[in-house]
């Protein structure tokens, strides 16, 4: 059940340190943990806030087309890796709008600013959503998940798709340690938006389940670990899916779990929440590649949520 979730919560409230970040939003900060889901005890989707399942389940095919670019996001109305995407475009030089620096953290404390910003924000998505030529140089975030896990470029010039690869290896060769998809290309770092926070991932199948245990070496708990859960959830099932296989367990092993600052009194406000009964997941039987899934295959069935919990993403 979600337990595993809410006691890492609870942890770093009581065990977390202080630290600076990269945002300059300041987090509580714990290094090293692990959480176990078993994905026959229902879909680890979190009853305790509402999640918007339909941006995880979009996301995940957009990784999985090896699609890098925010467009095909915000054709689905998902707007999570927006702010990366705006990032890059009010700070190269054809913006030429109002000062948009630091934008999250002024938008935060400075409700005139905030106004600005959320106009500026409409303005480019609309733009990447009805011009072609904008939306490939400015709604691109580089070469994340999509790129590497798809068309990893090799360096004699050869693309590995070690998406394709991994399946094709779990239908072969099932007992194998080194079924490994990895997001952390170190050449490519400086061509990406955001280096991987999900750096590498490993399957392993025994008495027909297909586990996967998941490395992040950066984990915002509050907004981001709920997705991530939800999303290599539902990664596992599509490929066991695929394999002919039944879904096993996740791992997830975090390095940098943090909780923002501006996130521990809603983070206080979920541990007061009693979880429910978490829901099932449904993939339409007559698809039957990883690759062809869309959206109206993947469905979440006897979901009883608590109402969502807004909280502000540190950019
Ligand atoms: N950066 C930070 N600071 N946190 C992250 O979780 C994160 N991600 C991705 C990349 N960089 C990150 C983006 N993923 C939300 C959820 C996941 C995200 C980004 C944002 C979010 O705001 N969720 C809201 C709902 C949003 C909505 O309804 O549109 C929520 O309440 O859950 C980690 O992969």
């Amino acid at each position: 059940s979600e337990k595993v979730y809410l006691d890492l919560c609870r942890y770093i409230l009581e065990n977390g340190v202080k630290k600076e970040d990269r945002t300059g939003t300041g987090t509580i900060s714990t290094f090293g943990y692990q959480m176990r889901f078993d994905l026959e005890k229902g879909f680890p989707l979190l009853t305790t806030k509402r999640i918007p399942f339909r941006l995880i389940a979009s996301e995940l095919l957009w990784f999985i087309k090896g699609d890098t670019n925010i467009q095909y996001l915000l054709k689905h109305n998902n707007n999570i890796w927006n702010e990366w995407a705006f990032k890059s475009w009010v700070e190269s030089d054809e913006y030429t709008g109002p000062d948009m620096t630091d934008f999250g953290l002024r938008a935060e404390d400075d409700g005139e600013f905030k106004l600005l910003y959320q106009e500026q924000m409409e303005l480019f998505k609309k733009r990447i959503l009805e011009d072609q030529d904008f939306a490939a140089r400015f709604g691109e975030l580089g070469n994340v998940y999509g790129k590497q896990w798809r068309d990893w470029a090799a360096s004699n010039g050869q693309s590995i798709d070690q998406l394709k690869d991994v399946i094709e290896t779990i239908k072969k060769n099932p007992s194998s340690r080194r079924l490994i998809v990895s997001a952390w290309n170190p050449e490519d770092l400086p061509a990406m938006a955001l280096p991987p926070c999900h750096t590498m991932f490993q399957f392993y199948v025994i008495e027909g389940r297909l586990s996967c245990q998941l490395y992040q070496r950066s984990g915002d708990v509050f907004l981001g670990i709920p997705f991530n859960i939800a999303s290599y959830a539902l990664l596992t099932h599509l490929i066991a899916h695929e394999c002919g296989l039944k879904p096993g367990e996740f791992i997830h092993t975090l390095g940098d779990a943090h909780i923002y600052l501006n996130h521990v009194n809603q983070v206080k406000e979920q541990l007061s929440r009693t979880p429910n009964a978490l829901p099932d997941l449904s993939l339409n039987n007559s698809v039957t590649s990883v690759f062809d899934f869309e959206m109206d295959d993947i469905k979440i069935e006897n979901y009883n949520p608590h109402p969502a919990i807004k909280a502000p993403v540190a950019v």
